[in-house]
């Protein structure tokens, strides 16, 4: 309940903002299990876009399903194609298990986003593809 008005007060923040994101969009995202600790991975916008400003919004559960809010996490952005040079957004925490961090992809393309979730003692690290437009 507490992530649904997290992602509503975004969507109407967003819409404020004179973006046109619906929340169903937001309520995607992806998501990987790694070591017991889910790691889902939402965006703003949706459709990422070369050099335009990229919100994430990573939220960590263990195995029972609670919220996990004393991780360290940040983002790996790379592509599997060349070398694009480091770019490793942290993230913030921001209650009920969600971190958000910002940043830009520097090229259009596939990218992976590598999550690092620091949480006790162990570095859950989950990947995922992106495709940004140009
Ligand atoms: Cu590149």
């Amino acid at each position: 309940m507490r992530r649904f008005l997290l992602v509503l007060i975004l969507a109407l923040t967003l819409a404020a903002c004179g973006q046109t994101e619906s929340a169903g969009s937001l309520a995607t995202g992806q998501t990987l299990t790694v070591d017991g600790v889910t790691i889902n991975l939402q965006a703003q916008p949706a459709q990422a876009v070369q050099n335009q400003q990229q919100t994430w919004l990573i939220t960590l559960t263990d195995a029972a399903g609670k919220p996990i809010d004393n991780a360290d996490v940040y983002l790996e952005l790379e592509m599997p194609a060349m070398p694009m040079g480091q770019n490793n957004p942290l993230a913030t925490p921001k209650g009920s298990g969600t971190y958000q961090a910002q940043g830009l992809y520097s090229m259009g393309g596939a990218w992976h986003v590598v999550v690092h979730a620091d949480f006790n003692g162990t570095d859950h690290i989950a990947q995922f593809t992106i495709n940004v437009n140009e």
